[in-house]
């Protein structure tokens, strides 16, 4: 089957986290993605966190499967040479490189767009150009921190909370591929390359839109009514920390299960949508609440919505969580069970979807990883093992034109 991004070639000149995940996705679409690694030692992720004495860390083979590795060290001037020529026939150069790391290779955009420029140069930051912290070199938790969720996210009578979820990462990567597409797509019709850029800061940003919103909300009205502060507590003027409130205007909480004195996942999230009201009743046995002035409207429910929860947990305390969901889910009742990555690991619709993927690897044996969260109809992007260092070089050097010799004099200085 030909996929979308087949003929896209990409110099894959990322690290850790977010870089590898925007092109481990464009490589499942299709792309060719060559991904350009320090002689000896490689992505710094290759042995973060090993499991396996000798074998590359999962934190490598979930972020770099379908690529390809070439080792090459680019501060060497022929190193420089063979990253030159695969430059002027590449259509993608992805890095997220700390600060001022590629002009200080030699790289700069001028010099990428003089070598080729049709070539979009695709750069994540942990701020943006200009940004008064610029200079600055950004992880995960850094950037969560800079985006807003950190200091929304979590308790109010607690500290400001990291969440589990790549925001920083993950996320920002994703931004990166959406913007490396559009700039495909425009190539096609202006005939020129472009760089596109991605802070880490801008993409929890974005993903925080709704605490923005709530900002605004607070500063005109002074409350905000789907927090757990309203009605009974106190509200400052920045937007509090919502526990486990819902975010979108649906009260929710998560909410006690059968077992949770030991299992500290017995939980569901429970969403009181409000016209969902009638059938809550229904599926809870509390036919009386429809009618009922002091529940009937989710204003009047607001004040003692906590009062309603602890009913809930009440009606819950004799049922697992996947029995709660199993009964609430034919009210129509929008709910879930909180799940660990245990039973994701091991759930069969996640498997039969492909979301998640048992790959092989020469070293490892098989790894569990997560395969593309985007179906297509006319295409499954197949997962396939990171590459081992260096797997690829003398393909790729081959394909430069490079002979037996050329790669082995590269070899004797250490370039390659
Ligand atoms: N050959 C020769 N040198 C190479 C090379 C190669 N193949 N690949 C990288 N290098 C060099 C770089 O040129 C750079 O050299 P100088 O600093 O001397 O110019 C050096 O390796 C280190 O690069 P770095 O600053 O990117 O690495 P770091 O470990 O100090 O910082 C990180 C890591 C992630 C904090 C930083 O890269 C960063 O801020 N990146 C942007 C934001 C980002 O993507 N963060 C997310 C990471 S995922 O949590």
């Amino acid at each position: 089957m030909t996929k979308p991004l087949e003929g896209i070639k990409i110099i894959d000149f990322t690290h850790v986290q977010a870089g590898p995940a925007c092109t481990q996705l464009l490589a499942w679409f299709g792309a060719d993605v060559i991904k350009v690694e320090r002689p000896g030692s490689g992505d710094v992720t290759r042995n973060q966190l090993r499991d396996i004495p000798d074998a590359d860390a999962l934190y490598f083979t979930m972020l770099n499967s379908n690529k390809k590795s070439l080792t090459l060290d680019t501060k060497k001037p022929e190193g420089k040479e063979v990253l030159e020529k695969l430059i002027r026939e590449s259509d993608v150069l992805v890095e997220n490189f700390g600060p001022g790391a590629l002009d200080r290779m030699g790289f700069s955009w001028e010099r990428l767009n003089e070598l080729n420029p049709k070539m979009i140069v695709a750069s994540v930051k942990g701020f943006s150009d200009g940004h008064h912290y610029d200079d600055l070199k950004v992880y995960e938790n850094v950037a969560q921190c800079a985006g807003g969720a950190a200091s929304t996210t979590g308790f109010w009578d607690g500290p400001p909370t990291i969440s589990a979820a790549a925001l920083g990462d993950s996320n920002t990567g994703m931004h990166l591929a959406i913007g490396i597409l559009t700039a495909l797509l425009g190539r096609d019709k202006t005939g020129k390359g472009q760089k596109v850029a991605v802070s880490m800061q801008d993409s929890v940003l974005n993903l925080c839109r709704v605490k923005l919103r709530d900002q605004q909300r607070l500063e005109r009205v002074g409350y905000l009514e789907e927090y757990p502060q309203y009605p009974h507590g106190e509200f400052s003027d920045v937007v509090p920390r919502g526990g486990n409130a819902g975010g979108g205007g649906q009260p929710g909480w998560v909410l006690k299960c059968k077992g949770w004195e030991t299992d500290p996942n017995a939980y569901i999230y429970f969403t009181i949508q409000g016209h969902a009201w009638e059938p809550i009743c229904n599926a809870l046995g509390k036919p009386e609440w429809i009618a009922d002035p002091a529940y009937k409207t989710a204003e009047a429910r607001q004040p003692h919505i906590f009062e309603i929860f602890k009913t809930i947990e009440a009606w819950l305390a004799d049922k697992t969580k996947f029995e709660a969901v199993d009964i609430l889910r034919k009210f129509d009742i929008p709910c879930a069970p909180v799940l660990t990555m245990k039973e994701l690991a091991n759930d069969p619709s996640l498997r039969a979807s492909g979301t998640i993927v048992e790959v092989p690897h020469k070293k490892r044996g098989s790894y569990l990883t997560v395969g593309s969260p985007i179906k297509f109809s006319d295409m499954k992007p197949e997962v396939t093992a990171s590459p081992l260092l260096g797997e690829h070089t003398d393909e790729v050097l081959a394909g430069l034109g490079y002979s037996q010799q050329d790669i082995f004099n590269l070899r004797e200085v250490k370039a390659v």
